[in-house]
C-alpha cells in the first residue's frame, strides 16, 4: 500500500516549499494519483494555507497556452488557487532566497466585477462579469525537481504558485483587443519572448471560461472582487537576483520584476 494519501501528499508539498525542497514526482510514487484525487490534494493544500493564516482570493489558470504545454510535456490545461501570501505588490522584489527553482511568465490577469459560476459560461459571457483586465507576471517554483511532472502532480502543487504580480492600471475589458494584445518579455533589456491574447486557448476569456466550468463542476464558483490569472502566454524564464524581467504589453503598460 502506498504511504500516500490526499492528508499526507498536501502536507509533503507544502513542506517541500517551506523548506526550500524539491523531490522526484509524486505520480512515481503513488501511481494511483488520478487527476480528481490531485485536485483533493490540491484543496487540502489550500486547507492547510488557510490555516495558517492565508485567505483565498483568486483563481489560477496553468497551461492554457501552446508555449507552456509544450514546454512541460503536458497538453492540458489545469486550475489552481492564488492566496493573499502570493501577492507582491508591483515594484517589490521577490524574495529569492525562500525559493527553490523560480521561473517568472507574463500573463493577462482578470477582476471580476461579479460572480462567475459554471456550467455553461462561455468567453462572452464570462467577459461580461469582468471589471478590470491587468498586466500580470507570476512567479513559478513547482516542488518538483527540474519542473518535471505529470499533470496530476502539478495540479497537487496548486500549479506551482509562488508569487504573483498584477498591474495597478485595470482597463475595462471593452476598452481592449484581448486576442491581439501583445507582450514583449525581456530579460535586462534583451527581448527573449513575444506572444498575443491569442496564445491563451485562443482568448484569454476562454480560460476564465474554462476555471468558471471547472470550478462549477465542483459545485464551487468564481467570486465578485476575485483575481483570475489567465495562464502564462509565453514559456518562462529563470528568475535570477538583480536581474530585470519586463513584461512590455500594446495596451496594458509595463511590468518590471527583479529578485533579490
Ligand atoms: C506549471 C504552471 C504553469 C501557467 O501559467 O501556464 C502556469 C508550471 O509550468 O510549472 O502557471
Amino acid at each position: 500500500m502506498s504511504t500516500w494519501n490526499i492528508d499526507t501528499a498536501a502536507r509533503e508539498l507544502l513542506a517541500a516549499e517551506t523548506e526550500r525542497r524539491d523531490r522526484g514526482r509524486l505520480t512515481d510514487e503513488w501511481p494511483e494519483l488520478d487527476l480528481d484525487t490531485a485536485y483533493a490534494v490540491q484543496s487540502r493544500l489550500i486547507e492547510l494555507r488557510a490555516e495558517r493564516g492565508e485567505t483565498v482570493i483568486g483563481v489560477k489558470l496553468g497551461l492554457t497556452s501552446e508555449a507552456k504545454q509544450r514546454r512541460m510535456g503536458v497538453d492540458a490545461p489545469l486550475i489552481a488557487v492564488l492566496t493573499d501570501a502570493m501577492v507582491l505588490e508591483p515594484g517589490a522584489k521577490v524574495p529569492l532566497d525562500s525559493l527553490i527553482h523560480p521561473r517568472i511568465e507574463p500573463e493577462i490577469a482578470f477582476v471580476m466585477r461579479e460572480e462567475l459560476a459554471g456550467p455553461g459560461v462561455t468567453a462572452e459571457s464570462a467577459l461580461s462579469a469582468v471589471a478590470t483586465v491587468h498586466s500580470a507576471f507570476e512567479v513559478i517554483d513547482s516542488r518538483f525537481r527540474d519542473f518535471s511532472f505529470a499533470l496530476p502532480d502539478v495540479v497537487a502543487d496548486n500549479a506551482s504558485a509562488s508569487w504573483f504580480i498584477i498591474g495597478s492600471e485595470g482597463i475595462a475589458p471593452d476598452q481592449i483587443d484581448l486576442v491581439g494584445e501583445t507582450v514583449e518579455l525581456s530579460v535586462r533589456d534583451d527581448v527573449v519572448d513575444t506572444a498575443t491574447g491569442a496564445a491563451i486557448q485562443g482568448h484569454p476569456a476562454e480560460a476564465l471560461a474554462l476555471a468558471a466550468n471547472e470550478l462549477g463542476r465542483r459545485g464551487e464558483r468564481i467570486p465578485a472582487g476575485a483575481i483570475v490569472l489567465a495562464g502564462a502566454m509565453t514559456d518562462a524564464v529563470p528568475l535570477e537576483p538583480d536581474v530585470p524581467v519586463t513584461a512590455a504589453y500594446s495596451t496594458l503598460g509595463s511590468l518590471t520584476v527583479v529578485g533579490t
